[in-house]
């Protein structure tokens, strides 16, 4: 195979003397702020991280692209790139006209020239490129519930790269990482993509397979936007740091990429493979499930083990990147080493840890042997990831109104409170809309921007190690979800449905509202006029008939010792 890394790849940027220039004029031009993974995918359109894309795809570009994983022109690609916006947004532009692309402080990055806007068929998007129209996919539900309805297609001309704070000298555009190559003398280069902290077997494989390859090893973290739930990347970055000194000097190295993925295991590899060529890398290990989104909703796993590995290999040659075998590595406790899986003779003691089994034992505080882990990661992981007891977490109680989400909310704040240690913050339904929200009605639009905020300052108060308790009606699953998911980031969510009936908060009415309702006085009355979702998976169901407060919180407080949420610390 060729070295890639000879030239350097072309970007999107213009000159510095006329960037000066187009940004004064972008300033007058219509703006659209671009979303998160939107300024992921920007940063790689523009250093050409993404080549050969000039920009967000047209629709022909992606028309092929969710087909047959090809751009109009023929050439592999198996992501679409897309600028989603609202309808509402879409209205004010139109084909043939230039905006301005801003990060989320307003600076202007980019200037977008708008070839094409189209409404896309997301069920088919979903399953041909994610396999499955199932929002339990992360992807599929970014592209239901998160993503705009209408795309933006068109050529983009580079201002300036997204401005980041954090780990400046870890980030390499591709150009940066081929001239560190060729300065370093570097011809073949594995690269490894990941999104977890590196244990010992990771350093052990990635080691073995650079050595394989005889080939320099690039560590290629990604730091955009991984999976809900991932470790943080600075304290990812802190991690890899300590594992650097593992290696021997002057053989390693390592960059951190501003990727946004999308988990879409095979079309996901190839398009790691794609990237990583770009980056200057000659090849890219590709290991059993890579980039997996998890199960499906049907509990079964999305993609096959390997269908990653046999798709990369179809068409390596085109993408120019040769695929590494991922080399499983266990402890062999007799020898006191790492060796490969399929190696080992039988009857010596293979010793591992489970991802599953890390988490318990950061959670509940104990031992992780030495064998497993380097303990400089050992510490900076137990410092993020303090016993469940220590950590901040949010219980999020819904149901109809008058189901006494309420009551027992201020019962359980108070038993919290009693019992000390974390700081509680109640988020009371009608509090909320007094403060927080007082300008919204109940619209489906309303609801849901409300909950948003109820879980964005929850998520906040569960970060900083307190508890807040909500207790909003909440009715669209899909909202629940999405505020589950902004708290799962910084500790546990627990979803208590207080399954009430209609007829018994009908018949309790305590506000008056129900008999309003009916008798139309009041619009969009849920479980009246307007739906209520079930949840379907809640932490914890309770059923209020025929008990008394005391008891309903006691249930709560029980499921909390039984997560390890409160008790012995
Ligand atoms: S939502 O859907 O989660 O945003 O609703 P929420 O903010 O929790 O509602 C708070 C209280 O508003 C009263 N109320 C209504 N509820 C439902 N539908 C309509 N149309 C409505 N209008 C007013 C109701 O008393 C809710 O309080 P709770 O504590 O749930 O009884």
């Amino acid at each position: 195979m060729t070295t890639p890394n000879v030239a350097p790849i072309p970007e999107l940027y213009v000159s510095y003397d006329s960037a000066a220039k187009l940004k004064l004029e972008a300033a007058e031009l219509f703006s659209i702020d671009l979303t998160p993974r939107q300024l992921c995918d920007l940063e790689l359109l523009m250093n050409g991280g993404f080549y050969p894309l000039k920009g967000f795809l047209s629709e022909a570009d992606y028309n092929g692209v969710v087909e047959n994983m090809r751009l109009a022109d023929g050439s592999l690609w198996p992501m679409p790139i897309t600028l989603d916006v609202s309808e509402e947004l879409a209205a004010k532009v139109e084909p043939g006209q230039d905006v301005a692309l801003r990060d989320q402080e307003g600076v202007i990055l980019a200037i977008m020239s708008i070839s094409d806007k189209w409404e896309p068929n997301k069920a088919l998007e979903a399953e041909k490129v994610f396999g499955a129209d199932d929002v339990a996919h992360p992807a599929v539900n970014y592209l239901h519930n998160t993503a705009g309805k209408i795309y933006l297609g068109g050529p983009i001309t580079g201002i300036q790269q997204p401005i980041h704070y954090d780990f400046r000298a870890r980030r390499d555009t591709p150009n940066e990482l081929r001239a560190y190559f060729r300065k370093m003398g570097w011809r073949k280069i594995v690269a490894f993509q990941t999104r977890n902290p590196l244990h010992r077997a990771h350093q052990e494989l990635t080691f073995r397979a650079a050595k394989d390859a005889q080939a320099n090893l690039l560590i290629h973290p990604v730091v955009g936007m991984t999976k809900a739930g991932d470790i943080d990347h600075f304290t990812r970055v802190r991690c890899y740091e300590a594992v650097l000194d593992k290696y021997p000097a002057a053989t390693t190295h390592m960059s951190l990429l501003n990727l946004a993925m999308r988990m879409a295991g095979p079309r996901e590899a190839v398009w790691h493979g794609l990237i990583r060529r770009n980056h200057g890398c000659t090849h890219i290990i590709v290991g059993r499930d890579h980039a997996g989104p998890g199960k499906n909703s049907a509990g079964e796993d999305f993609y096959g083990p390997y269908e990653a590995q046999e798709l990369f290999r179809a068409h390596q040659s085109e993408i120019g990147c040769e695929m590494v075998d991922f080399k499983q590595m266990v402890y062999v406790q007799e020898r006191a080493q790492y060796e490969p899986a399929d190696e080992i003779e039988e009857g010596v003691t293979v010793l591992n840890i489970s991802g599953t089994e890390l988490r318990r034992r950061l959670v509940e505080g104990l031992e992780i042997p030495e064998w497993f882990s380097f303990p400089e990661v050992v510490t900076e992981l137990r410092k993020t990831k303090p016993p469940r007891a220590q950590q901040g977490f949010t219980v999020f109680l819904t149901g109809l109104s008058g189901s006494g989400k309420s009551t027992i909310a201020n019962a359980l704040m108070v038993k919290l409170m009693e019992m000390g240690g974390r700081p509680v913050t109640l988020l009371d339904g009608d509090v909320v809309r007094k403060h927080l929200s007082s300008e919204l009605g109940f619209s489906k639009e309303h609801r849901d921007i409300n909950i948003k905020r109820i879980g964005y300052v929850a998520s906040e108060i569960t970060k900083n190690g307190g508890i807040a308790i909500c207790a909003p009606i909440a009715p669209y699953t899909a909202t629940r979800r999405a505020v589950r998911e902004m708290i799962e980031a910084y500790g546990a969510f627990v979803e208590t449905y207080v399954a009430t009936t209609l007829e018994e908060c009908e018949k309790r009415d305590r506000k008056g509202l129900y008999k309003l309702a009916r008798e139309g006085k009041i619009k969009e009355f849920t479980g009246i006029s307007d739906p209520y979702e079930e949840p379907q998976k809640p932490e914890l169901r309770i059923d209020t008939q025929g008990t008394d407060v005391d008891f309903c919180a006691q249930q709560v407080i029980l499921k909390l010792e039984q997560m390890g949420l409160i008790g012995s610390e």
